[in-house]
């Protein structure tokens, strides 16, 4: 049975449970829930790459910091298809796009995603976009062109969120979960690892997702990739055992959801890797690059799954396909609002140093 009451006392019991028996109560949970053998595999695509507003902590990809990465317009839907395709020739069911936006704005680039969603869904591959805030509108628009996913990650505890970022609110992001639960499209939300926070930010950052009720489709878990010039260059790996402990704790307390083991893989060893698989972790991101930056490369992970028997899953394994509707058909009329978003600036002292650097 699915639970939407759990407390952080209860989670943080669970995530420290003795290793051995944390495992066998998860994989136990798993097997009950989900073939155990079956892994959903995602490609991500960066389709609009640096020059945020935003100030994530952890984000290469905001404007402010100084990192190394190459920042590029949006793609164009020819150059998305063909991608999608090399992905789907790879073995993915799904292709998440990615844009460095804080929100998305009615007009003709998001009329552009709408088409990329369009041209994959037709590819009969799943699609997810994350783009930042969407109201209900765009939620809507996103769902008729076919939509499955749509990722809006809560990234930590509600506490915390203020020592990470100070352009936006947790409050916020609930605000845009709730925007795309009206709609048909299924919810992918989840956090990061290893940004200095607490056990207890961890286990406050799960009872906000559970308790969502429905509880999100998608969890995916992130270690953080500590990028030069971020404010967070220099936090420590986080330990394969609090990753372990993280996914098996995500799968006992959400049993439907499908739990992503998602950045930082490049510093797992496989055998890490598989213990996350056994504690319940059934999807991953494939191909040599995450966002920006790297990830294993996709015959290493293909090799991977065959020596641990492991299948990727078809497309549409969980949830029927969206149907798409054309653009000349559509219901809903782009609004041109501008919500009220909010803005707290507060003062987080690394984020501004690393501004300064
Ligand atoms: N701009 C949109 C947003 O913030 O929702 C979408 C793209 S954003 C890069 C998507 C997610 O990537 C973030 O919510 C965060 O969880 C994850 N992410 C970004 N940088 C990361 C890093 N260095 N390590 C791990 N995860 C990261
Ligand atoms: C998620 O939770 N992790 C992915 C995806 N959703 C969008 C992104 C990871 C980004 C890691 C840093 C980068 O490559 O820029
Ligand atoms: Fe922008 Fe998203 Fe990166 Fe934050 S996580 S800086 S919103 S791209």
């Amino acid at each position: 049975m699915t639970r939407h009451n759990w407390t952080k006392k209860e989670i943080l019991e669970i995530y420290n449970k003795p290793l051995m028996d944390l495992l066998y109560d998860a994989a136990s949970i798993h097997r009950q829930y989900h073939d155990a053998n079956s892994v959903q595999v995602s490609t991500l695509l960066s389709i609009k790459t640096g020059g945020c507003p935003e100030d994530c902590g952890y984000c290469p990809q905001a404007a402010r910091y100084h990192t190394d990465i190459e920042g590029n317009d949006l793609m164009s839907v020819q150059q998305v298809k063909a991608q999608a395709l090399r992905a789907k020739s790879s073995g993915s069911s799904r292709v998440c796009m990615g844009a460095a936006w804080r929100n998305v704005k009615d007009g003709p680039e998001f009329d552009n995603v709408l088409e990329m969603v369009r041209t994959i869904n037709k590819l009969d591959m799943e699609v997810c976009c994350t783009l930042g805030m969407v109201t209900e509108n765009q939620a809507q628009r996103l769902a008729e062109a076919g939509l499955y996913a749509y990722n809006h990650n809560l990234d930590t505890s509600e506490e915390y969120y203020k020592d990470v970022i100070s352009t936006r609110s947790f409050e916020d992001r609930l605000q845009t979960i709730d925007n795309v639960r009206k709609t048909n499209v299924t919810v992918c939300s989840g956090g990061i690892i290893g940004m200095g926070e607490t056990e207890a930010d961890r286990a406050g950052m799960l009872v906000a997702l559970s308790t969502l009720n429905p509880q999100p489709e998608s969890v995916p878990i992130n270690a953080l990739v500590s990028v030069e010039g971020t404010p967070m260059e220099n936090e420590k790996p986080v330990p394969i055992w609090d990753m372990i402990r993280m996914v098996a704790t995500t799968r006992i307390i959400m049993p439907e959801t499908q739990v992503r083991l998602s950045a930082g893989r490049t510093q797992m060893s496989r055998e890490g890797q598989a213990m996350c698989f056994f504690a319940g972790a059934n999807s991953i991101f494939a191909g040599d690059k995450l966002l920006t930056t790297p990830n294993p490369d996709v015959n290493e992970d293909m090799e991977m799954f065959k020596m641990l028997g492991l299948k990727p899953q078809k497309p549409f394994t969980k949830k029927s396909q969206p149907k798409t509707i054309e653009a000349k058909d559509s219901n809903f009329e782009a609004k041109g609002e501008k919500p009220k978003w909010t803005r707290p600036n507060h003062t987080i002292e690394r984020n501004l140093e690393a501004q300064k650097k």
